[in-house]
């Protein structure tokens, strides 16, 4: 059990700045009271989910929705709150020159600005002292012949290296792949194979991500994540839950089991580590966004508890006695085992209040930023 709570205090999760801003689908954006104005504002709603879960240190940047001045002053301005600037999320899908793709695109001068924009985000990893940049793009296409399928690989690869290239001393890039949308017929990053083929090509800073909302339903993402481990190029994950499609919700909720599963394959391949980054990739469009976040960092962390209780010398013993149902019942033990307690003991040694939510909701945090931050632009994700 001490082991247990070691590795449960050493945990580390991302979350996202974009959860803290509004955010909808593309029928509706509810508003909500408090929301934040700017990046700074989203910095202290981010810290308060540090200071309830003690797991949750630093915040995903997205640019341009987190455009400032000065880098290293908000990355002061983190450090003075407690928290620091992780991933770097670039942002190539909501300009009216990417309607045709962006890295991928026909014309040159559209691809010289998405690149540029990479490596604008590269600058702000320095700035910020991020070591880590996040791919995705929405570039795809959505009628058969709309353009060479095999071209925009050369293209999309030509980026990347340029990008790769352009990386420091520690840092890495994260390449993100997405099933299917915005683009409906061809996406050009679309599973985890030719993510990891650009990946492997490039080098060891070139590394996978897993959105776990990215797939086709029914897909086995812990044996994608098992694979990716066990080849090195297993860089982090989005978390979130889907029931449809990229839904966004937060994790754990659509399929508790599946992320017990995920968490399983990542503790039995030594990714339990800093090398894997745990982050959180999620919208809160109904819920109230700070309870959202401390939920989802709670979801992840009981988990992660339940697939650390994994007896892993019985389930070998069992597997290699060729016990199937022993074998499925070690797991289903641990997984039906309530870690909540464990969880409230392990928090209260770490100095927090046993129940997250009670203590978030208790502390008036939310009355006073619904009483001080009216008047100017509630920051969204910009669609
Ligand atoms: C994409 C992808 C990226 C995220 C954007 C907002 O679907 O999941 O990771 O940054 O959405
Ligand atoms: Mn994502």
């Amino acid at each position: 059990m001490t082991d247990i709570k070691a590795a449960l205090r050493a945990q580390r999760i991302e979350t996202p700045s974009w959860a803290y801003g509004n955010s909808g689908t593309r029928f509706k954006v509810f508003a909500q009271q408090g929301v934040p104005r700017d990046p700074y504002e989203k910095l202290a709603d981010a810290a308060q989910v540090h200071a309830y879960t003690g797991i949750a240190p630093t915040v995903a940047l997205h640019i341009p929705w987190d455009k400032v001045d000065d880098y290293a002053d908000l990355a002061r301005h983190a450090r003075d709150l407690g928290v620091a600037i992780g991933a770097i999320n670039s942002n190539v899908f909501q300009d009216d020159d990417y309607k045709l793709g962006s890295v991928t695109h026909p014309d040159a001068r559209v691809r010289r600005k998405a690149t540029d924009h990479l490596l604008e985000c590269v600058d702000i990893m320095d700035a910020t002292g991020s070591d880590t940049l996040k791919l995705w793009f929405s570039d795809g296409i959505n009628y058969p012949g709309q353009d060479d399928l095999r071209a925009r690989q050369d293209r999309l690869a030509e980026s990347l290296a340029e990008v790769y290239d352009r990386l420091g001393e520690g840092q890495r890039f994260l390449l993100e792949y997405k099933l299917f949308e915005p683009a409906f017929y061809a996406t050009d990053v679309p599973d985890w194979g030719t993510a990891y083929a650009h990946c492997v090509k490039l080098g060891p800073k070139a590394q996978v991500v897993v959105d776990t909302g990215h797939h086709a339903p029914g897909t086995n993402i812990e044996f994608i994540v098992a694979f990716l481990l066990r080849e090195g190029k297993l860089g982090g994950f989005d978390f979130n839950s889907r029931f449809y499609a990229d839904d966004d919700l937060m994790v754990g909720a659509a399929d508790p089991f599946q992320l017990f599963r995920i968490m399983y394959e990542v503790i039995r391949g030594g990714g339990f580590t800093d090398e894997v980054a745990f982050m959180l990739d999620q919208c809160h469009n109904i819920e109230p966004k700070i309870p959202g976040q401390i939920r989802s960092v709670m979801n992840v962390q009981e988990a992660t508890a339940k697939a650390l209780l994994v007896d892993r010398d019985a389930l070998s013993a069992a597997q290699s006695a060729g016990d199937v149902l022993g074998a499925n019942a070690v797991l289903m033990d641990a997984y039906n085992t309530d870690v909540r307690p464990l969880l409230a003991e392990l928090r209260e040694e770490m100095g927090l209040a046993p129940d997250p939510m009670a203590a978030y909701a208790k502390s008036g945090y939310f009355e006073k930023i619904a009483a001080e931050r009216v008047g100017g632009n509630q920051a969204g994700w910009g669609a």
